[in-house]
């Protein structure tokens, strides 16, 4: 990709998000894609199931990434899921939500229009799980300014709270990053997210700076525990087994179960309501 100068990078970048919120985001930002390499996920990530393995075996393997190598700059997109339309939020057993499913859909426009447009800058249409190349999105989200992590260890946007769902596709040109963002809710606020999980997910210190090496916790203070959380997304998925009644996932015409995760740390959260 040859060298672009400051003005032109300008432009394309806000021409890109612009064309990210036409095709139906509600929101989008850039981040530098090295700084997303080393994101405080990541690093945690290889801790975690060390820490967690004295309280059980064999869970959560990290696998190597597979990420492209000239990638440059990430496009972070975001759609609100709010609380009146759980339907985007409900898994079809192995598919792909309702809104996975529209944010899949305006990355590939997204990348259509960049493709025709800009015939020399290069997309890679980023997977959702890490261990198929993804990235670490809510990360990725406060380093391109869409909001911040908040004590129920989600990203809290301004206009939507934490009721959004993210994706990313990376390109081999440096843009102009959009974050990150002073914004910091969880401040003045009584932490109605952390009295509502059904498991108990915040209700202690698990991860400490000194034993994780590093300043950016789960839950900001270490408290969110991901085998509590966990534990709860395999109820709800037994809970939709057990129901016994299939629905139709129209893209494909099979009957198939429908699993409603648990998003009691979101509802919770008065911020963007
Ligand atoms: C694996 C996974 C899960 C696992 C493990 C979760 C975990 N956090 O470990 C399980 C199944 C338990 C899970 C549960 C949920 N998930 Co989930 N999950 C993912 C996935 C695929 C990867 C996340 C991961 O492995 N993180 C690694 C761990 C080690 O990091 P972490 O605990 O998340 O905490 C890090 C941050 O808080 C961060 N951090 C803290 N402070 C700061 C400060 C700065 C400046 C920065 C940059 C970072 C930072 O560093 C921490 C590490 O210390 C992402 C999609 C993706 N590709 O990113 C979705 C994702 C995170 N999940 C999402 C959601 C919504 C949920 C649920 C509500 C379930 C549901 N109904 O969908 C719950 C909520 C749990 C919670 N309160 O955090 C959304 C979050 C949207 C948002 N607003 O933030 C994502 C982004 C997927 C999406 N569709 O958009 N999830
Ligand atoms: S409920 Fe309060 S403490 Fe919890 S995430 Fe929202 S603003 Fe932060
Ligand atoms: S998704 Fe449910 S179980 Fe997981 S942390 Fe949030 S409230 Fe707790």
């Amino acid at each position: 990709m040859p060298s672009m100068n400051n003005i032109d990078r300008l432009k394309l970048s806000s021409a890109i998000l612009s064309k990210a919120r036409e095709l139906g985001a509600d929101a989008a930002g850039i981040a530098d894609f090295n700084e997303v390499k080393e994101c405080p996920s990541l690093s945690a990530d290889f801790k975690i199931p060390q820490i967690e393995a004295g309280r059980r075996e064999g869970s959560f393997e990290t696998e190597e990434k597979l990420l492209p190598e000239d990638g440059k700059s990430v496009i972070v997109i975001a759609i609100s899921h709010p609380e009146d339309k759980p339907e985007l939020d409900w898994r079809y057993e192995n598919y792909a939500t309702q809104g996975n499913q529209r944010l899949i859909e305006i990355n590939k426009n997204l990348i259509k229009w960049l493709k025709s447009n800009y015939k020399q800058i290069k997309t890679y249409h980023i997977p959702y799980f890490i261990e198929k190349g993804g990235i670490y999105l809510k990360d990725t989200a406060v380093m391109a300014g869409l909001g911040t992590i908040g004590r129920n260890n989600l990203l809290i946007t301004p206009e939507y709270g934490p009721r959004v769902r993210l994706r990313a596709v990376v390109v081999n040109v440096e843009l102009v990053s959009t974050g990150p963002l002073a914004f910091d809710p969880c401040a003045g606020c009584e932490g109605y997210c952390l009295r509502e999980c059904p498991q108990g997910a915040f209700d202690e210190i698990i991860y400490s700076q000194a034993v994780m090496g590093q300043e950016f916790l789960p839950g900001r203070t270490g408290t969110y525990s991901r085998l509590k959380c966990n534990d709860q997304m395999e109820r709800d998925k037994q809970a939709g087994k057990q129901k016994d009644e299939r629905v139709l996932h129209k893209p494909t015409d099979e009957m198939v179960c429908l699993f409603k995760h648990c998003r009691n740390c979101e509802f919770s959260c008065p911020v963007g309501l």
